[in-house]
């Protein structure tokens, strides 16, 4: 931790949310990107490390808290979610930040990420999704392309992707982006939106796997076929626009926030705090009433 002295917001940097431990990434991949936009994004925000949590589950991309000067808990495969609801509901006053591979958030934790969002728990889940699983040395994953050879598919696969954008959209996802390091401005713009969003906010990741991904999904094949949704005049408010767009996932690389409820709804953490606060005030009354009792008598 660099600091625990809080500073005015515009005195934070990229350099003060970066950990001394050196990334232990193949050269190239890109979680190095995505952890800078990371820094700038906080940086932007400028709450200090001590006040932020950064929980992952397991995989190469998991092991991102560790490259941040905020806690971190680099817990058990596919569990990141959990772990950081309880943190956020134990301490509402830190922001919560989540991170994982593709098969972290969408295979052994996708159960999680339903329930992350029917409850509207206020923090941001970064999802590298590389299409494989990298750490464990390239086999399929859950948003791998159909036909794709791996060493657990030596015939190609004969599953349908996972769609992570219908996914979050079909389950009521209040935030819903989409970025890659192939364009860091625009991701550290998603990133600090989703953070800045009241609620759960949902960011995928294109993060391509040098070593064990495929060659069309590497940055310089990104940074031809990215598109947008800007450009392409994509009203965020609507979720049916969102859905419609987030269909092309897999075909088309669209960039930016696909949906953000124009009227967020109440979080959990949210009511968890005004129940304890009625329940306070329950007691105090309470007590109070005893009081008059006692001068009465
Ligand atoms: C309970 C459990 N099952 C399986 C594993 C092995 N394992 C570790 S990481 C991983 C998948 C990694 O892929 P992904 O989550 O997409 O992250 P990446 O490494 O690609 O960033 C698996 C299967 C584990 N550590 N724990
Ligand atoms: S195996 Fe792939 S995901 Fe893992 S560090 Fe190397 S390039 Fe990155």
């Amino acid at each position: 931790m660099s600091t625990l002295a809080v500073r005015p917001i515009e005195e934070y940097t990229a350099k003060d949310y970066k950990s001394e431990l050196k990334p232990i990434w193949c050269p190239g991949c890109g979680d190095f990107g995505v952890v800078q936009a990371i820094y700038r994004a906080l940086a932007n925000i400028g709450r200090p490390p001590h006040e932020i949590a950064f929980i992952s589950g397991i995989g190469c991309s998991s092991r991102i808290p560790g490259y941040t000067t905020a806690y971190g808990f680099n817990t058990v495969h596919g569990r990141a979610l959990p772990i950081a609801q309880g943190i956020k509901l134990a301490n509402p006053d830190l922001l919560v930040l989540g991170a994982g591979g593709d098969g972290d958030g969408f295979s052994i934790g996708g159960g999680h990420v339903a329930h992350v969002i029917r409850r509207n728990i206020d923090m941001t889940y970064i999802v590298m999704d590389n299409q494989i699983y990298g750490l464990t040395k390239g086999q399929l994953s859950p948003t791998s392309r159909p036909g794709l050879q791996t060493v657990s598919s030596a015939h190609g696969s004969m599953e349908s992707p996972v769609n992570p954008l219908l996914y979050v959209l079909g389950y009521g996802a209040q935030f819903v982006a989409q970025g890659t390091p192939a364009d860091m401005n625009g991701l550290a713009k998603i990133i600090e939106e989703g953070i800045r969003f009241p609620g759960f906010a949902f960011i995928n990741v294109q993060s391509p796997c040098v070593t064990y991904g495929q060659e069309d999904q590497q940055l310089k094949a990104q940074k031809a076929m990215m598109q947008t949704l800007e450009s392409m005049k994509h009203d965020p408010g609507n979720r049916l626009a969102a859905m419609d767009l987030a269909q092309q996932y897999g075909e088309k690389l669209y960039t930016g926030v696909f949906y953000r409820n124009p009227t967020p709804g109440p979080t959990f953490d949210g009511l968890a705090r005004k129940r304890q606060q009625a329940m306070k005030d329950q007691v105090k009354s309470r007590a109070d009433v005893l009081n008059v009792f006692k001068l009465v008598k």
